[in-house]
């Protein structure tokens, strides 16, 4: 599979990354709840290395709880804390600043004792595209709305956004690369839209996601598309919705490109329901 990332591309923003890892006491990271293991950055924890990290499963609006919630009990660890949220409602946003103050509780002690009251808790956003990095760092300050321009000491043009619960916001978010390191990865990221669906072309997309539905979701393609039930062979299936959703040529012949084309725009505006890809239970990967 053919994915272009140049070198030195991802060379540059983990550099970029790096230098701002220097401003800050913690590290917010996104990863989308529907495919928590394939929006890992493969990269992330030698970048961020031993930052206090806060991970936050987004878009759990879209995702099913159940599983959003085994993979909270999975991930979380003694210098990370995890949690669910909706940055386009801001639900789950609240539980931040609370679950900041735990990660940091050490320096915050520190700094009370040498007379610091009010510690600024600064944090980064990381996240691979479209994850919800700025729909966070937008909703995290409309509710407070103080953007502090440049601090005296930090390096200029540097943007922090003051929330109203006293958390400073790196308003640039730092933008990973996604990893593609099998198939199945990059197929979860075409799918929910991570990564644009130039990886194959669209009508092979369109049937691998019938294919991985078929295994978990059947039920949401026969309800959805009235479609008797699903076949093992998923070429089928995407026929059979095909013609209900009457995607045919004038000679009767299928229209691949239309059905491929409707499915994948109806899953990503989450017309079958919410749905998640990846378990915890799968096999572990060596960097989980
Ligand atoms: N359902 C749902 N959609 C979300 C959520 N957060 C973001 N989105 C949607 O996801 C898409 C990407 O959001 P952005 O905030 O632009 O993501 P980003 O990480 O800044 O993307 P890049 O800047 O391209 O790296 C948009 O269509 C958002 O509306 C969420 O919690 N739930
Ligand atoms: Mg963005």
């Amino acid at each position: 599979m053919a994915i272009n990332w140049f070198p030195g591309h991802m060379v540059k923003t983990r550099r970029e990354i790096e230098e701002n890892l220097k401003l800050v006491d913690a590290v917010i990271e996104i990863r989308d709840a529907r495919i928590v293991r394939s929006s890992k950055n493969p990269q992330v924890d030698k970048i961020i290395k031993n930052k206090p990290r806060l991970v936050l499963l987004n878009k759990a609006d879209i995702a099913e709880s159940s599983v959003t919630r085994r993979w909270i009990r999975k991930l979380e660890n003694d210098t990370t804390r995890v949690l669910e949220v909706n940055s386009l409602t801001g639900q789950g946003l609240n539980s931040i600043k609370p679950a900041l103050t735990e990660l940091l509780h050490e320096k915050l002690e520190r700094s009370k004792n040498r007379g610091i009251v009010n510690y600024t808790m600064r944090v980064m956003v990381v996240g691979i595209p479209n994850v919800g990095k700025s729909s966070f760092i937008n909703k995290m300050a409309k509710a407070s709305i103080a953007k502090v321009g440049d601090r005296p000491g930090v390096t200029k043009n540097k943007q922090w956004i003051k929330t109203k619960d006293g958390i400073e916001l790196l308003d640039t978010p730092g933008i990973l690369w996604p990893k593609f390191e099998d198939e199945k990865t990059s197929l979860h990221l075409a799918f929910t839209g991570a990564i644009k669906d130039e990886i194959m072309d669209i009508e092979t997309l369109a049937l691998r996601l019938v294919e991985r539905l078929s295994s978990h979701y059947g039920d949401r393609l026969v309800e959805r598309y009235k479609i008797d039930s699903v076949s093992e062979d998923p070429l089928e299936t995407l026929e059979n919705i095909a013609r209900k959703r009457g995607c045919i040529m004038s000679k009767g012949e299928i229209d691949y490109n239309r059905v491929a084309v409707m499915l994948l725009d109806e899953f990503r505006g989450n017309k079958l329901g919410n749905i998640t890809l990846e378990w915890p239970e799968e096999e572990d990967e060596q960097d989980e």
